[in-house]
């Protein structure tokens, strides 16, 4: 069976939950579509996070790899198109802040993600799920992540399906962390990125 590389993070910048760390939990050595999820949590930690997926990649040797991250506020779904070489903005987890830095010295501007975005969004739609595709994934670890996975790909010249899906929050980060943003149940969130595992 094919394997599939899940990766969900921890949560961040005192926020009390990430739904993508449940997901990623969840969905661990589960059989979906054509792929075995090996699922990893990352550290929102800018020298931590990328070595661990680099490791990640190495030894699992996957054939299709879906980073997953919150973007609290957003009401959708959204697979991302495109990773930028920069990290800008909030503190890690670590405290480390980081200004106008690039993510790899003399390696490209971006990457476009190598998964088929147009269809995710369209069957999620299809399904009752409101997707879109995102043109940012910012500049802060999730970017971060996409990068570094869509870089390393291209260094080993492996062309698998490889890209970045961001999710709103849960209706339970919502009322833990007390805070007023559009938010999905947790089942919903993991229904959906089960429906975009079956269909790449
Ligand atoms: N979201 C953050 C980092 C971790 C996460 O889940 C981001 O969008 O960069």
């Amino acid at each position: 069976m094919k394997k599939l590389l899940l990766t969900g993070f921890e949560p961040f910048l005192g926020l009390p939950i990430n739904p993508t760390e449940k997901i990623v939990k969840e969905l661990q050595n589960k059989n979906i579509g054509q792929y075995q999820i090996q699922s990893v949590l990352l550290p929102v930690d800018f020298e931590k996070g990328p070595e661990l997926l680099i490791s990640c990649l190495n030894d699992i040797k996957p054939d299709a790899v879906i980073s997953l991250g919150l973007a609290a506020g957003r009401k959708k779904i959204t697979p991302e198109r495109i990773a930028i070489n920069c990290r800008d903005g909030e503190p890690d987890n670590n405290g480390v802040v980081m200004v106008d830095s690039p993510i790899y010295e003399d390696e490209p501007a971006g990457y476009f993600s190598t998964l088929p975005i147009r269809e995710i969004v369209q069957i999620l739609n299809e399904n009752g799920y409101p997707a879109n595709i995102s043109n940012s994934a910012g500049t802060y670890l999730c970017n971060n992540i996409m990068y570094t996975l869509l870089n390393e790909l291209n260094k080993n010249n492996l062309h698998i399906p490889a890209g970045f899906i961001h999710i709103p929050a849960s209706h339970e980060l919502v009322i833990e962390g007390k805070k007023n943003m559009p938010s999905w149940s947790q089942r919903d969130l993991q229904q959906a990125i089960e429906l975009i595992i079956e269909n790449i």
